[in-house]
């Protein structure tokens, strides 16, 4: 690769969303192009068949939001699930909680993993070192369907936008069987896309998991290199969550290790639904 610095735009409904930089990566796997950049301001970042995953200074505000309501909603953990989530940003998440026994991670492509751990080993941090954390090279949707019920305390789903290659982890069915192989009180957590620039699979999200989970709540933050800049994370279980109105057992110890979630934080955040969105999940 090249001294000469570039420009790499995510392109969205004719706007676009670029990072200038050293090109450290730029390959085909099997699934998807795999773009690494190093960008002054946010670190290096990895880009996926044309859009951003994720940057090494603003993968906090994603992977803590995604991680931390639903590991503090419950007391002991067995097993975590993580489908997708092979930059590993989430795992690292993870390990911060001694009570959790064991993790799967199962992510499709492999080349993500391998170009996680070369170009953008801090966000995998301590996490690929783990014993708790195995790691499946194998389709999500297939995993869940040949796990057996009641198993995971939690699911992560840590994916890319819905796309051909992506699409059935959005759906119905798929949720269904999440709900099947959770506990009882077991949460799932997924990503849930950007109420502004992909607000219709946002609306769908939100709509699918509160027909098939009796409780759903959506927090709403920022991811700085995604389209639009606004994202949410959304949670849902059998049981009540109250994630508007954390009073968690242990929460200071991991607040002292997070760079954007404390418990004031997810108050808010789980209180920052816009009036267009609750208007439409309404109508
Ligand atoms: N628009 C990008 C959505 C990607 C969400 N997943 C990011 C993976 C970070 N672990």
């Amino acid at each position: 690769m090249t001294n000469i610095k570039t420009w790499i735009d995510e392109y969205h409904r004719g706007s676009r969303f670029g990072l200038n930089g050293k090109l450290l990566v730029k390959k085909n796997s099997k699934y998807q192009e795999i773009i690494v950049i190093e960008n002054d301001f946010y670190g290096k970042a990895l880009m996926l068949d044309g859009c951003w995953m994720t940057s090494l200074k603003d993968e906090k505000y994603y992977h803590e939001c995604l991680v931390h309501p639903a590991l503090n909603s419950i007391e002991e953990i067995d097993n975590v699930l993580i489908i997708g989530g092979g930059d590993g940003g989430t795992a690292r998440e993870c390990v911060k909680y001694s009570k959790i026994a064991n993790i799967d991670l199962v992510e499709i492509d492999e080349e993500v993993i391998k170009v996680s751990k070369t170009f953008l080993q801090e966000i995998g941090g301590k996490a690929w070192n783990d014993d708790r954390l195995t790691i499946h090279i194998d389709d999500g949707v297939k995993w869940v369907k040949e796990t057996k019920d009641n198993y995971y305390d939690v699911i992560f789903i840590d994916c890319s936008d819905p796309s051909e290659f992506s699409n059935l982890l959005f759906s119905d069915s798929f949720y269904k069987e999440c709900k099947r192989i959770l506990k009882r009180k077991g949460i799932l957590a997924t990503q849930s896309e950007s109420p502004e620039s992909f607000k219709n699979i946002h609306i769908s999200i939100l709509k699918t998991l509160k027909k098939i989970f009796r409780v759903s709540e959506t927090m709403y933050s920022f991811v700085p290199i995604y389209p639009s800049g606004i994202w949410s994370w959304s949670f849902a279980s059998e049981e009540e969550l109250y994630l508007s109105q954390p009073n968690y057992k242990d929460a200071l110890e991991i607040e002292k290790g997070c760079e954007i979630w404390n418990l004031n934080f997810q108050k808010a955040a789980f209180k920052m639904m816009p009036n267009k969105i609750i208007k439409e999940l309404n109508s």
